[in-house]
């Protein structure tokens, strides 16, 4: 299969291209390298020694024989480059990555929400006009986020994508019907996610395109098997506190001896997903496309839920790290129970990578392997989500956060 990888520079777009090529799928990667134009702009970087695209893809044919192209483009700003490319690649399917994925930066400013409501939402759209203007006919596959839900579960599991409803109709009938679950994002950059979903649901409709989202828990750990080959293929590992996902952060702070940033009282319940469980999602996703005229196929990509505190204990017994629960700089929820369903990628043969197998792993096989690389200023979460909570603005007087739509104030 012909596939353009779009943000496959990034931290899950690099593992999945190298999964896919190792299938012997024809890969092209397109990116404009803006995460590393971010790290520079945050003065930070990967834990890991991530080399540059140049390095790692010559890296790739030396170890495995097998070449991955390279576009350098922006999506969102250069749409006759991406229809080009559309046209002349004529790809059989697209997996799109290309987007600004982190929560506390599309918080920090009002330059940055706009930055990841442009980005995100064009990068979309134009990848969906010229899928259309284009003619060709391909599978898309778009990583989405399980913050589409919010996280509360109004009694109930959340389903994959498409939630049954009971409507009385004006002669007082029941009418059956499955309309996409509510969307309840929890920053600007889940509100694009939400915003894409809503874009997929009128292309699929309107011009019968084939889409798959794959709504995506938290991602943890570092190398897949292709990225262990050749330390110049390794994985970028985030850890600082716009990029840093929780439990890679928590990992790295047991290896560096930082106390464990509990946001608040960790009462946080996430989804989450391994890496390479993540690459094999991508796989299955692309062997079972919907048909054509079919409505968007939606997957919860997620293969377990823990609550933030638990991680952090579960961490501290095997490492001896210590937890400090620091102020939460977020608008969400305290506690939350989050029940999920996740059926469709097991039915499809996906094996999870259990919790339990692999964090003493990725603690000394990475974060302590690289720990003389961490820049220990970096690790705070310095991006608020509301006024309130700015350094030095006396105690809040904000509305609690909800989760769930059921618990919001009618
Ligand atoms: P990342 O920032 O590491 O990678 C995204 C890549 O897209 C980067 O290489 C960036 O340069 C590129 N990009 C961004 N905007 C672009 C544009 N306009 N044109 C071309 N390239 C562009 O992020 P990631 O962690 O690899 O996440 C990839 C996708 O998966 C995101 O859409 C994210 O929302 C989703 N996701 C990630 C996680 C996670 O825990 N990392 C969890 C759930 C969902
Ligand atoms: N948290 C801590 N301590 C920390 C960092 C985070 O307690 O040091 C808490 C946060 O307050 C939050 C939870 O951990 O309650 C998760 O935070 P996170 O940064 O790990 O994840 P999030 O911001 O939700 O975003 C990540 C990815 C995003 C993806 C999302 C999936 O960056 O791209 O969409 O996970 S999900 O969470 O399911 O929406």
């Amino acid at each position: 299969m012909k596939v353009l990888v779009l943000g496959g520079d990034g931290f899950c777009g690099w593992p999945a291209s190298l999964h896919l090529s190792d299938l012997g799928h024809e890969v092209t990667i397109v990116d404009n390298l803006s995460r590393r134009r971010i790290d520079k702009e945050l003065g930070a970087s990967s834990l890991t020694p991530i080399t540059s695209p140049q390095e790692r893809l010559a890296a790739w044919e030396e170890t495995s024989g097998e070449t991955i192209d390279f576009v350098e483009l922006d999506i969102a700003q250069h749409y006759d480059g991406l229809l080009d490319l559309l046209r002349t690649a004529a790809p059989d399917a697209i997996v799109h990555f290309a987007e600004q994925r982190s929560a506390p930066y599309s918080m920090k400013s009002a330059t940055h929400k706009r930055y990841t409501i442009d980005n995100n939402t064009n990068a979309t759209h134009n990848l969906l006009c010229a899928l259309v203007e284009s003619g060709i006919d391909t599978h898309l596959v778009h990583l989405g986020t399980m913050g589409v839900y919010g996280y509360g579960t109004a009694g109930m599991s959340i389903p994959e994508g498409y939630l049954d409803v009971e409507l009385v109709g004006d002669e007082g009938e029941r009418i059956s019907q499955q309309i996409l679950y509510p969307t309840n994002p929890g920053s600007v950059y889940h509100l694009t996610k939400c915003l894409d979903q809503q874009l997929f649901a009128y292309y699929a409709k309107n011009d019968a395109l084939r889409i798959t989202d794959l709504h995506q828990g938290i991602i943890w750990g570092t190398h897949t098997e292709q990225t262990l080959r050749d330390e110049r293929l390794i994985n970028r590992f985030d850890y600082d506190g716009d990029y840093g996902t929780v439990l890679n952060r928590f990992l790295m702070q047991a290896a560096v001896g930082y106390p464990l940033t509990v946001h608040g009282t960790g009462g946080q319940t996430r989804a989450f997903i391994h890496i390479r469980d993540m690459v094999r999602c991508v796989e299955l996703a692309l062997q079972n496309p919907p048909a054509a005229g079919e409505r968007v196929k939606i997957f919860n990509q997620t293969t377990e839920s823990h609550r933030v505190r638990d991680l952090a204990e579960l961490i501290c017994r095997i490492s001896g790290a210590q937890i400090e629960n620091v102020p939460n700089p977020r608008h969400e929820s305290p506690e939350n129970e989050l029940s999920v369903r996740r059926e469709a990628f097991l039915d499809l043969g996906l094996e999870p990578t259990r919790l339990s197998e692999g964090l003493l792993m990725e603690i000394e096989q990475v974060a302590s392997r690289y720990a003389h690389r961490a820049d220990l200023e970096k690790i705070p979460c310095t991006s608020v989500w509301t006024k309130d909570q700015q350094p030095g603005v006396p105690a809040s007087r904000a509305p609690e956060a909800h989760d769930s739509p059921a618990e919001q104030p009618a």
